[in-house]
């Protein structure tokens, strides 16, 4: 890590203008981890624009200081124009397609031969990119990005801490999954000495959901379905009940898998949703008794021992059946 980071710094003298994105449907280790990284790279006189593939999810927009671009907006003709970018940096992408369509078009708006930065904490990540600086042994993107923030001597604002904490906060589960760590613990407490207000964040990102949110949690609770005899709990969320309640777009289903695995008995909760024709994203949770990251590897995707995901592809009963076998095999 800290080698890593001294080969980041010298990178970065010989560069001006940097990219940064991260991953499709943006969380808030993504949203804040990406963020803080930008602030940092403009106190160390860069010049940095953000381009994702996919918006700011609306519980996270208090973190933005300066709205990153969107795939699919116009204005990014303008960024590009105003010349190429000479580095990338990823935050929070376990893999380079990660970042959805972004990479499509990363050849276009960079020079030749442009420096690829990986700043991120899955197990699973492949150490892509000219530099990796990766520690799995941190609960989120947003530890790895204090770190570099510190080593290179940079001043942590209270705008940063507070999209950092945000980030700390939401990849540990408000401090309640496995990976919160002495290191996790100490990182959120020198990010409130910094200026981050944990009540405040924990308000806005936690407080002020949309009634929606509520009305779909409902309907998903009400057909929550129990298998392997009460140790699997799994959810499903049709394209259709997404049409009904989010018929013009803007769905949250974060935190929802949560409450599968919040079941007594239940080792192992999987959240499955449609996002498109035979197409389905699943997310697993255990408390740790289960290895959710080896069933989600063994179906092409992968996370964290007790926080992993994957993208399935068939009819909807096949889909469950699939993850369904994939998961008793590993029931204790
Ligand atoms: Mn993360």
């Amino acid at each position: 890590m800290t080698d890593s980071i001294t080969r980041f710094q010298q990178a970065l003298a010989g560069v001006e203008r940097i990219l940064l994105t991260t991953h499709v449907n943006p969380d808030g280790d993504a949203v804040g981890g990406t963020l803080a990284m930008r602030a940092l790279l403009e106190l160390a006189g860069k010049t940095a624009e953000i381009i994702m593939s996919d918006e700011v999810p609306e519980k996270y927009r208090f973190l933005v200081d300066r709205p990153p671009h969107l795939i699919a907006e116009g204005t990014l003709e303008s960024v590009v124009a105003a010349g190429r970018f000479e580095m990338v940096v990823f935050v929070d992408a376990s893999e380079r397609s990660r970042v959805g369509s972004v990479l499509d078009s990363l050849g276009d708006w960079c020079v030749e031969g442009a420096i690829e930065v990986n700043i991120d904490h899955h197990l699973s990540n492949d150490r892509f990119g000219d530099i990796a600086i990766v520690d799995p042994e941190r609960a989120s993107a947003a530890e790895v990005v204090f770190d570099i923030g510190l080593q290179m001597g940079l001043g942590i604002t209270p705008s940063i801490a507070t999209q950092l904490y945000a980030g700390v906060l939401t990849d540990t589960g408000r401090f309640q999954y496995s990976n919160t760590t002495i290191e996790a613990l100490a990182a959120a407490s020198r990010l409130v000495e910094a200026g981050a207000d944990p009540a405040l964040i924990a308000d806005r990102i936690y407080a002020q959901r949309p009634l929606m949110f509520y009305r779909l949690l409902g309907r998903l609770l009400a057909h929550l379905e129990i298998h392997h005899e009460g140790r699997t709990a799994l959810m499903y969320l049709s394209g259709e009940l997404i049409d009904e309640i989010y018929p013009e777009g803007g769905m949250d289903t974060e935190g929802i898998v949560d409450y599968t695995v919040q079941i007594a008995g239940v080792e192992v909760g999987a959240f499955v949703r449609q996002v498109g024709p035979d197409r389905f994203r699943a997310s697993l949770r255990s408390h740790g008794r289960v290895n959710v990251r080896e069933i989600a590897e063994a179906l092409a995707g992968g996370g964290h021992d007790s926080a992993a995901g994957c993208s399935l592809e068939g009819e909807s009963s096949e889909v469950r059946e699939r993850l369904l076998a994939e998961i008793a095999g590993k029931l204790p």
